[in-house]
């Protein structure tokens, strides 16, 4: 056992008080390389009463002082930018060169943006004609709980803390347990960079246990969670009668809509990027191909042409492009996934199955081919439920108002790309998507302070700049008579 991964309660890092350990396993070769404290409801109920001394001297800090405070803790993610890549290469099983480029800066860029975001933060008056003046304060809320997923670990952790710290609140706050490496390293640096004791809390172990008691605690007056669509109705089942604020962001079943006149080798590329980036394992990842007739077997060719190149390699290794799924457990629901394809008639383009390394480290790893499959209409279950692998399927289309169909046809309603060179009809069309969010010619652009979510049983909320500042603070409308 190389390292202990414990929680941060009140400052301290420290063991689960029941003493029980979960296995962590590295996805590239299915072992078992450190152990994770299994929490229960005994430290939830500590790292809440240490949240809550806290909150008096936190929520009175200066904004400036907030600010500082988190660019310090994102000078130690850039300064130990490499460990924490490899640490979630490891852990995740992506590659390094991505966890290197994409997850550890982004991470990085999301504590300095909210760290900006303390000290840009306002609030609304009104004016009333008789000189009354309401002003509205944002209170922060004192004890909030962030639950994230495995699939961008770090990146998604600090999308949550870090505007929760900014405005002012007290976090307990919880990895997955698939993924739990770098949440615990980037803890080891709260005290040193001046965190006071019990503003920032970190749990480990599973969810139905440590996240659950979160979400049930009294004093947890707000859940900002991201993963299952499933997990999101247990947590909402839970939180909705306490009346504590909820933000869900779920699973989508995204559709990448390509035209016959759009830009046709930078579709392709950024179809087979949307549907493979982190062994498809994003909620934005685009997992429905909807090709119009009349260019359909040029790009299912060129794309097939393209996946059927896709080197899947040991995740440590920096030329590695496409690494292994997060576990064994979701291997197996991934392909599972393909057979049901298969058993509704899809035919499979490329790919289709587990991969075997030649790497005698990687036997025991959890890898997946890039697979495509056609043939398969709206209604089947394939074209219907989130997958989260690295498996796509494409679909014909006629005209623009079948193709809109398509794409409004599943439950979830997270985002769509679009490709045309018709701007006109890209407008049209991007405002009759029911998605939270829709990108015309590119994919995966993001500006962080835009509305970040999705409709449905995509989630609840949005986060993203102020959205994420408004949710964890609460409106008090002052109103005074002159
Ligand atoms: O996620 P879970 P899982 C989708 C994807 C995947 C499926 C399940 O389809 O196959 O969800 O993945 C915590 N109370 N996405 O099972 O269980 C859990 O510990 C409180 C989409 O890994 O939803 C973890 O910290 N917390 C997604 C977090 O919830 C609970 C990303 C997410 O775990 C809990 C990941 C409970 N009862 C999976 N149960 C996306 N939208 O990006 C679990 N948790």
């Amino acid at each position: 056992m190389e390292q202990d991964i414990l929680n941060l309660i009140n400052g301290q890092l420290q063991a689960a008080h029941g003493g029980q350990w979960l296995d962590n396993v590295e996805p590239a070769t299915g072992q078992n390389y450190s152990r994770i404290a299994r929490s229960g409801a005994d430290d939830v109920e500590e790292a809440v009463a240490a949240a809550r001394r806290a909150f008096p001297e936190w929520r009175a800090w200066s904004p400036a002082d907030r600010r500082a405070v988190l660019m310090r803790l994102a000078d130690k993610v850039a300064e130990h930018a490499d460990m924490l890549a490899e640490a979630e290469a490891r852990d995740n099983g992506k590659p390094v060169s991505v966890a290197r480029t994409v997850d550890i800066p982004r991470a990085e860029h999301n504590l300095r943006f909210y760290a900006s975001a303390a000290e840009q933060f306002s609030s609304e008056s009104h004016t009333m004609g008789d000189g009354t003046v309401n002003y509205t304060l944002r209170k922060p809320l004192g004890v909030v709980a962030c639950i994230s997923p495995w699939n961008l670990p770090l990146y998604l952790f600090t999308w949550k803390i870090a505007p929760a710290l900014a405005s002012g609140n007290c976090v307990v706050a919880k990895p997955s347990e698939v993924t739990p490496m770098t949440a615990y390293l980037l803890g080891t640096w709260a005290k040193e960079v001046g965190f006071p004791d019990g503003v920032l809390n970190i749990l480990q172990g599973l969810g139905p246990e440590v996240g659950q008691a979160m979400v049930e605690h009294h004093y947890v007056r707000a859940v900002s969670f991201t993963g299952g669509t499933a997990t999101g109705a247990a947590i909402s089942a839970l939180a909705a009668p306490k009346f504590k604020k909820l933000s869900l962001e779920l699973g989508g079943k995204n559709a990448t809509v390509v035209f016959d006149d759009c830009d046709f080798d930078e579709a392709v590329s950024t179809a087979v990027r949307a549907a493979f980036s982190n062994q498809g394992q994003i909620c934005l990842c685009g997992s429905r191909i909807l090709i119009q007739e009349a260019l359909y077997d040029r790009f299912r060719d060129a794309m097939v042409a393209k996946v059927s190149k896709m080197r899947i390699g040991d995740p440590m290794d920096p030329s590695t492009r496409m690494g292994a799924v997060v576990s064994r457990g979701h291997r197996d629901k991934v392909l599972a996934a393909i057979d049901t394809a298969r058993g509704e008639g899809g035919r499979i383009l490329c790919g289709g199955g587990r991969h075997q390394p030649g790497e005698p480290r990687l036997k025991g790893g959890f890898f997946v081919q890039p697979t495509l499959i056609e043939g398969l209409d709206h209604t089947c279950v394939t074209n219907r439920e989130e997958i989260f692998g690295p498996v796509a399927t494409l679909q014909p289309f006629k005209d623009e108002q079948e193709a809109l169909g398509l794409v409004n046809a599943t439950k979830y309603g997270l985002s769509a790309s679009v490709w045309t060179k018709d701007l006109k009809r890209a407008h049209r069309f991007a405002a009759g998507i029911d998605t939270g969010m829709v990108w015309l010619n590119c994919w995966l652009v993001r500006d962080l302070r835009t509305p970040f979510g999705g409709t449905r049983h995509s989630g609840v909320g949005r986060e993203g700049g102020y959205n994420s500042m408004r949710f964890f603070t609460e409106p008090q409308n002052v109103c005074i008579k002159l």
